[in-house]
């Protein structure tokens, strides 16, 4: 038993309750900021995921059935229904595209550039600085801690006078820019760069943390 789809093609029912149930498979660590903002843009726009953990300490990213998913052997990675893709920030832009409402990764030129201004950030100080410096305090990373933590803290600087202006970092409601930018500013404390002394940077994390459907990023336990 079967039918066609739109496009002429035939399917069997078995084939298309098998399609109509799938979910996107999320190929993760917890502890893991740049597979926390995927697994975070999900749950706000409810599409439904189901977790991969993959044993960074075990090496398992560099074993030849986690490098056939991305050769550069990182996580994130996601397999929707045969559409597999890695990099966090390329993640957001195709679940923002496939699934999200509008308003999430705007269309017109001068929002598209200032999101993607944003993913930059997110890609270039925020991995360098408060990523970085994390990733030295909770995993030992042979880094400049040091240097991480000013990249931070000049990191900081910047944002704390622009967000004191605004909610968010791009127009009046959330978009990818924030969800790119959330999980390792969030964690900077467990880098030791302190967020006390950016009030209006705290209240930005704050209102993301009250968007419906926000889940948190595991905490890395005591050092
Ligand atoms: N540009 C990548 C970076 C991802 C990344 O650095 N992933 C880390 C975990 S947070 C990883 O898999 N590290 C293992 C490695 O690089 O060997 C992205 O945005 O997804």
């Amino acid at each position: 038993m079967g039918t066609f789809d739109g496009t002429g093609r035939w399917i069997s029912h078995a084939r298309r309750s098998l399609e109509e149930t799938a979910v996107i498979t999320l190929y993760h660590h917890p502890l893991s900021g740049h597979c926390h903002r995927v697994r975070l843009f999900l749950s706000l726009i409810g599409q439904p995921f189901q977790l991969v953990e993959v044993d960074l300490l075990a090496g398992a990213h560099k074993a030849p059935d986690f490098l056939a998913l991305n050769s550069f052997g990182q996580v994130p990675v996601i397999d929707d229904n045969g559409t597999v893709l890695a990099d966090s920030n390329a993640i957001l832009v195709y679940l923002a595209l496939a699934y999200a409402p509008d308003g999430w990764l705007p269309t017109d030129p001068q929002g598209a550039a200032a999101v993607q201004r944003w993913l930059s950030v997110a890609a270039g100080p925020i991995n360098s600085g408060p990523g970085a410096a994390r990733l030295v305090k909770v995993f030992g990373a042979r880094l400049d801690h040091g240097r991480a933590k000013s990249v931070a803290e000049e990191l900081f600087a910047v944002m704390e006078p622009y967000l004191a202006k605004r909610q968010f970092l791009v127009g009046e409601r959330p978009t990818l820019a924030d969800i790119a930018g959330y999980s390792y500013i969030a964690r900077a404390p467990e880098g030791d760069v302190s967020l006390e002394p950016y009030p209006s940077i705290r209240a930005w994390l704050a209102r993301i943390e009250a968007l419906p459907g926000f889940v948190p990023m595991q905490a890395a336990p005591a050092a």
